[in-house]
């Protein structure tokens, strides 16, 4: 820890800051299958699209893929005792569908279901609340080689895999998230094609977001029948808040654009039970194949919905409206500070975001179920991992929060992305997201500055509360 962050804790800002969050408040970490487990033939685990595309020559940074990845799958019980030194209240982590179903449908894996089942099981024992993600994108491949996403076939057969789990975990875990990201699965995977599994095709990308949202809408029901009465079901939306470069008329046309797009499309249809009015005409498309009924299940009820923010985008109008997805951003934006990733750290865009969906919205229940940033990070060889940059940039996300939540959003819970190092998808290795390090030739794992930091703000937080029931 640096001698400026010490001195801080010292004079007591981060224990001020603690105290401004409610009762309950869950403070967690999020991984995803994928990105950490490795063990990928392992147990009868089937290929996904994910193991696929990074076999593919020139798709991820170096060739990198996830067949050890933080060798999760082994050090499971290590990872959880880990999260409980940092003292987290939750960790969201994903269940990777081909370990369940090879195939995507029919036979079911003993061995992956029990490896879930321990892992829920490990946390309770710790006092660490599950909540699940049942699609953080490793569809089973062989789901892709009947058409993936593009075909409404494999919004049922999610269904009935979500069904599947809920009925074998439904009494313990306490949050369930159905999917991670429609926005990347359509746009980043079938759309541009730099995620899994690669297509190019802009149709069939927004069909593909359909699919993922019908895919939502059905497993709501057969999981909320198995889940116990305190459970929560939603669904985890990424956030790229938009903000004006100027005040001309055309930037603030095409930050409209920029906001449907990036935003509007998946929030409008679960919240409001239609896609944005012009949406797809300004995506240069046509409407995705909407068959009666679809929407009214999009939009029943969700009882939280999750929140990954990262970053904003700064728009400046083009003379002539342009696609929607291909708005000017403003970047490098002058006087900004960068993440690794190349994300402009701004603070404020998770207030306005949070704010926001309760304005527009009234959404019940909100998480930031993501939330974090990557850095240049080194290890001494020994115990120690200094990333005072991290530091910085929770401590600001997390009084962004406190704004939000003195204008009456219904924040419950804040996740770091993420507990550890991981796989960054077509950015492989070479992103370190953690707030615990990976050694990955050891598999060596080591709590950096940021993790002992924000075990100590858990810490000021718990003591806060005591202290108000006292
Ligand atoms: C996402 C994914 C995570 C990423 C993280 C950093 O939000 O894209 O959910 O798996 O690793 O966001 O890019």
């Amino acid at each position: 820890m640096s001698i400026a962050d010490e001195l801080r804790i010292q004079t007591g800002t981060d224990r001020a800051l603690a105290a401004r969050f409610p009762q309950g408040f869950l403070w967690g970490a999020a991984t995803a299958s994928y990105q950490i487990e490795g063990a990928v033939n392992e147990d009868g685990r089937g290929v996904s699209i994910w193991d696929t595309f990074a076999a593919t020559p020139g798709k991820v940074f170096q060739g990198d893929n996830g067949s050890v990845a933080a060798n999760h799958y082994h050090q499971m019980a290590e990872d959880v005792d880990l999260m409980a030194q940092l003292g987290l209240g939750a960790y969201r982590f994903s269940i990777a569908w081909p370990r369940i179903q090879p195939d995507g449908r029919g036979a079911v894996i003993a061995a992956g279901l029990d490896f879930y089942e321990r892992l829920v099981d490990t946390l309770l024992a710790k006092g660490i609340q599950p909540f699940a993600t049942l699609y953080h994108w490793d569809l089973p491949q062989q789901l892709e080689d009947e058409g993936g996403w593009l075909k409404r076939e494999t919004a049922y057969a999610f269904a009935d895999y979500a069904e599947l789990v809920a009925k074998r975990l439904g009494d313990r875990v306490a949050g369930w998230i159905t999917i991670n990201e429609p926005w990347c699965i359509a746009y980043l995977g079938y759309g541009i094609g730099i995620h899994a599994p690669g297509k190019r095709d802009r149709q069939g990308c927004v069909e593909a977001g359909h699919h993922v949202m019908l895919a939502h809408g059905l497993a709501l029901p057969r999981i909320r029948a198995y889940v116990n009465a305190s459970a929560k079901v939603g669904i985890t939306l990424n956030f790229s808040p938009a903000y004006p470069a100027d005040e001309r008329p055309e930037t603030q046309r095409d930050m409209a654009l920029a906001d449907d797009f990036g935003n509007r499309w998946f929030t409008d249809p679960l919240f409001k039970g239609h896609y944005p009015e012009h949406l797809f005409e300004a995506l240069g498309v046509n409407s995705p194949t909407i068959e009666e009924g679809d929407m009214a299940l999009i939009s029943a009820p969700i009882d939280f919905l999750g929140v990954n923010n990262y970053s904003r985008v700064v728009v400046r109008g083009l003379e002539k409206p342009p696609l929607a997805d291909a708005c000017h951003i403003v970047a490098p934006i002058p006087g900004a500070c960068y993440t690794e990733m190349g994300w402009e750290i701004f603070p404020q865009g998770l207030t306005d975001i949070l704010v926001w969906l309760h304005q527009e919205y009234a959404v019940p229940a909100l998480y930031v179920t993501e939330n974090g940033a990557a850095f240049v990070d080194t290890w001494d060889g020994n115990g120690h991992v200094s990333d005072p940059r991290r530091v910085d940039y929770l401590r600001d996300h997390i009084e962004a929060l406190t704004k939000a939540l003195e204008q009456g959003v219904a924040l419950e819970g804040y996740f770091v992305w993420s507990l550890m190092d991981n796989f960054e998808w077509a950015e492989g290795y070479s992103k370190r997201f953690g707030v615990v390090y990976i050694d990955y030739a050891t598999q060596q794992r080591i709590v950096k500055d940021s993790g002992h930091w924000y075990a100590d703000f858990i810490r000021e937080y718990q003591q806060t509360q005591m202290e108000k029931r006292a």
